[in-house]
This record gives structure tokens, sequence and C-alpha cells, in this order.
């Protein structure tokens, strides 16, 4: 049986999840809340991080060796860089990375480290299993590449560097680091974010207007996503 993690960076990537939950349980842990419940007969363990890698690694490390989780699903908001995605839509990482992890002086490329890997694959069952959810909500869901990094990119010019690079089609600041957890400790994990801004001049402005209301509907797919791990 599942024990599912449903991670956010930020409270109101949760917010709309811990509302759907009826009763839970808040222990505090390593300098954050964990919130567990039991949803549908199927344990949960819902958290946010704080933003950034470092906050996000030891969350989602956190609910697989302390809470036991066996699945982990994460829902947020992301920077758009792909042209077709429009403030609200969705996109689903098939893999992510780190944008800024930079050893390029010995001749690697960006985002790679000995022993490591530039690029971290989504789990292909929970990515099936997606599509089976946009598919029944009559949802369009982007498949793509999302870079992560330690920076609210705001830039043109960053934002076509990581296009150079990674070949990104969205960016934000923890995917890329839950999903090396993930990978490590043997664990499937989906990243789904909506798109608040595009991560240009205005990017700052346009996550203030959008961020709750894509927050929103990144849980709401999400929510539909545990329904489904739970029926399988
Ligand atoms: C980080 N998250 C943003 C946190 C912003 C403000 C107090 C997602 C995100 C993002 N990350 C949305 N748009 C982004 C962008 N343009 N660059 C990086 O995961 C905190």
């Amino acid at each position: 049986m599942n024990k599912i993690a449903i991670m956010g960076a930020m409270p109101e990537e949760v917010a709309p999840i811990l509302e759907k939950l009826g009763e839970y349980k808040t222990t505090e842990y390593a300098g954050n809340k964990y919130y567990e419940a039991t949803y549908n007969g199927v344990e949960l363990v819902v958290a946010y991080s704080k933003i950034g890698k470092v906050f996000s690694t030891l969350t989602a490390t956190t609910m697989i060796e302390h809470f036991a989780c066996d699945v982990l699903l994460f829902s947020g908001v992301a920077g758009g860089i792909n042209p077709s995605l429009k403030i609200g839509d969705l996109i689903v990482a098939t893999k992510l990375s780190q944008h800024d992890l930079d050893i390029t002086a010995f001749g690697h490329p960006m985002g790679y480290v000995p022993e490591g890997s530039v690029f971290v694959e989504t789990d292909k069952d929970l990515l099936a299993l997606s599509k089976e959810v946009a598919n029944e909500l009559g949802k369009t869901v982007v498949e793509g590449v999302i870079a992560t990094g330690d920076q609210f990119v705001h830039d043109e010019k960053i934002k076509a560097n990581i296009v150079k690079h990674f070949n990104a089609d969205a960016l934000e600041m923890e995917g890329g680091s839950v999903a090396v957890v993930c990978n490590a400790l043997n664990v499937p994990f989906f990243i789904l974010r909506a798109i608040s801004d595009t991560a240009d001049t205005d990017a700052s402005f346009s996550f203030d207007e959008f961020m709750e209301s894509s927050a929103i509907i990144s849980a709401e797919f999400i929510m539909k996503m545990v329904d489904k791990v739970i029926s399988k």
C-alpha cells in the first residue's frame, strides 16, 4: 500500500490540498510542519518545504526517510519558457535539471557533476496516470523539461541561456532537487506546475497576481492524481 507525499514549496501551494483533506495531524520536524491525513483509506503526508533546492531537498528526504512515504507528488507554480505555455497552463516534468549547477570550468556540461547526471527522469507509470487524468478532465497538460535553480528568473537572457543548455519548457526552484532525492532513494515522483509568469521582466508582478490561482489549478490536478494512484 502506498503512503503518498504531497509537496509544495510555499504555503499557497499546499493550502488548496489541505482544504480537501478534512482532518489532519500536524507534526513539527526539522523546522517544518508535516500534515498527516487518511484520505480515501490511504495515508497522505503533506508539507511545504520553503523555497529553493536546499529546503526542498530536506523536505523530500524527510517525507521519505522519516515519514516513510513511497511515492511523491509535487504541486506548485512555475515560470513558463515554452511560448505555448500561458498563465494557468499545466506542465508535467518528463525530466528535470539543475540549471545553476556549474563546473563547466573543468569541461563538464552545465548541470553535471561527476557521478550525477544532467537530467533526472520522472516515473513513467505516474506520467501515464497523468495522461489518464488529463483525458478524464479534458485538460491539456504539456509534458516537458523543467529546469531548477536557486533564483527567481526575471530576465530574457537568463531564460535563453537555460533553453540553450537544457531545452527547458519551464523553470522553478525545487523540482530538480526533489528529483535527485527521489531518484537516489528509489521513490517514484511526479512534478506538476501551473504557470504563474513567463520569467521575463514582468515576472514578479505576474507571479504576485497569479500564483494563488495557478497554485489552485495545480493542486486540483494533483488531487486527481492521488485518486488515480489510490485506484491502481
Ligand atoms: C519557485 N517558485 C517561485 C518562488 C517565488 C517569491 C516570494 C516558482 C516560480 C519560479 N521560480 C514561479 N515563477 C518562477 C520564476 N520566474 N523563476 C523561478 O519554485 C518566491
